[in-house]
């Protein structure tokens, strides 16, 4: 039988402080020799274009293609790969896309405007991106749930076009990727993968038309190449791994608990799933779940791994503390597993989603409850919100001075130029006063 421990800690005991930071402490350092060979990729495709990512796809992914253009998946397969799924599946993609859809319109902002009494006009202009480029991992980290997630915000933002790179190592094809892409929207696709898609997006190549933001999860490689072409494109957060934290009354079914940690320890060993409990005899009953419901997991080994190294079950004295050192953690997922969640709702300040309620599982969430399952990891929910339709939107002020309105707000203008020393702004606005308040409207 697979072992498994999982440290104990208590709130507000000696040493808590620090055990807490040691558990949250989390090493992102970019290690130097990926970045090195990044960089020579990105500038391989920006000076060489397609045939550089033809040459490195080769070399990485084993596939090989005279042109880039051979690497597109046209729209008709996508559609395809969707009409040929198991009925069931496609009946889960659709039903999720429709969820996920729904949600995200309401995250629409409106372009807004009002008028002074003098008649001048100022406002927020709210445009969608012209392109947007969605990274997909291949192999085992490839899902379907987060190609909606990823795609379903931009198509509803307005978003021009959006273009999906996805690698296919030895050629082999997801369809249930594809398949996603089509509920999706996503308009074109290439398989390619690594820092080469992402310089491919970000600068462009005679075949891969350039993005204005690059969103997605990747590897270590991926994530390198997205850090270093910020600034040229936009880019979303960098996601770490999952985490779960748990705050449980002690009243709901311990196997519950126990399988809402596994769900996201089991996506990799670096993942960290936490309960939180003023019971400490119910920290126990899951702890006694988790040993008998972890030989029946299939990623047994990866789950085991996760709660030993990062895993954490912490006695508080009560509901208070326990949101307390949740806004500590202030994680990616957060499941209020208690009888009134509602009343301990206004704690709350830092989490990516908070699942309220005994029957909230976060595994809904990943998937159709609607709302993004691409969340603020790493504590970063303390500055940042999840992915949504406003990630693929941005703002243009509009400013429009009546002549009246010029001359008052000139004079202000004008001092605080000429406080700058920048004489040609000061005349500027000054040109534009009346010296007689007699009235025009122009
Ligand atoms: N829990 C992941 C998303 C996901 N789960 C995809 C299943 N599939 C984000 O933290
Ligand atoms: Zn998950």
């Amino acid at each position: 039988m697979t072992d498994v421990s999982i440290q104990r800690m208590t709130a507000g005991a000696d040493g808590f402080d620090a055990a807490l930071r040691k558990l949250l402490a989390w090493d992102d350092s970019v290690d130097h020799q990926v970045g090195e060979s990044v960089r020579h990729i990105l500038h391989d495709v920006r000076t060489r274009g397609d045939a550089a990512v033809l040459e490195l796809t080769e070399r990485f992914d084993e596939v090989s293609a005279s042109q880039l253009s051979d690497l597109e998946i046209p729209r008709e397969r996508l559609e395809q790969a969707l009409a040929n799924l198991p009925e069931e599946e496609r009946w889960a993609l659709e039903q999720a896309g429709e969820r996920i859809r729904r949600y995200h319109d309401k995250q629409q902002s409106e372009s807004w405007q009002y008028q002074e009494s003098d008649g001048t006009v100022l406002g927020q202009q709210v445009r969608p991106l012209d392109r947007a480029g969605l990274y997909v991992p291949g192999g085992k980290a490839a899902y379907p749930s987060s190609v909606m997630m990823n795609a379903m915000p931009a198509r509803v933002a307005g978003v021009g076009e959006i273009i999906m790179v996805v690698p296919t190592p030895k050629g082999v094809v997801n369809e249930l990727v594809l398949a996603a892409a089509a509920v999706g929207g996503v308009d074109r696709v290439f398989t390619i993968g690594g820092a080469q898609a992402v310089a491919a997006l970000a600068y462009g190549t005679e075949t891969v038309p350039p993005v204005d933001k690059i969103v997605g999860p990747g590897n270590i490689f991926v994530a390198t190449a997205k850090r270093e072409v910020f600034g040229t494109v936009g880019i979303d957060m960098i996601a770490g791994p999952s985490e779960i934290l748990v705050i449980a009354d002690g009243r709901t079914d311990p196997d519950w608990i126990a399988m809402d940690l596994f769900s996201q320890a089991e996506h990799d060993e670096q993942a960290q799933s936490i309960l939180i409990s003023p019971d400490a005899d119910y920290l126990d009953r899951v702890e006694e779940s988790i040993r008998r419901l972890l030989p029946t997991m299939e990623r047994a080994d990866i789950i085991a791994t996760s709660l030993r190294d990062r895993g954490a079950f912490i006695k508080v004295a009560d509901l208070d503390e326990a949101a307390d050192v949740a806004n500590r953690i202030a994680p990616e997922h957060l499941e209020l597993s208690v009888a009134d969640p509602e009343s301990m709702l206004p704690a709350i300040r830092h989490a990516g989603a908070i699942f309220m309620g005994r029957y909230t599982a976060e595994a809904l969430g990943d998937y159709c409850a609607g709302p993004n399952h691409v969340l603020p990891t790493g504590s970063t929910a303390r500055f940042s919100s999840p992915l949504g339709v406003y990630d693929f939107q941005k703002r243009s002020s509009i400013i429009g001075f009546s002549g009246e309105g010029a001359s008052r707000t000139g004079r202000i203008a004008s001092v605080l130029a000429r406080g700058e020393g920048l004489t040609a702004h000061a005349r500027s606005a000054e040109y534009r006063i009346r010296n007689d308040e007699q009235e025009d409207s122009e």
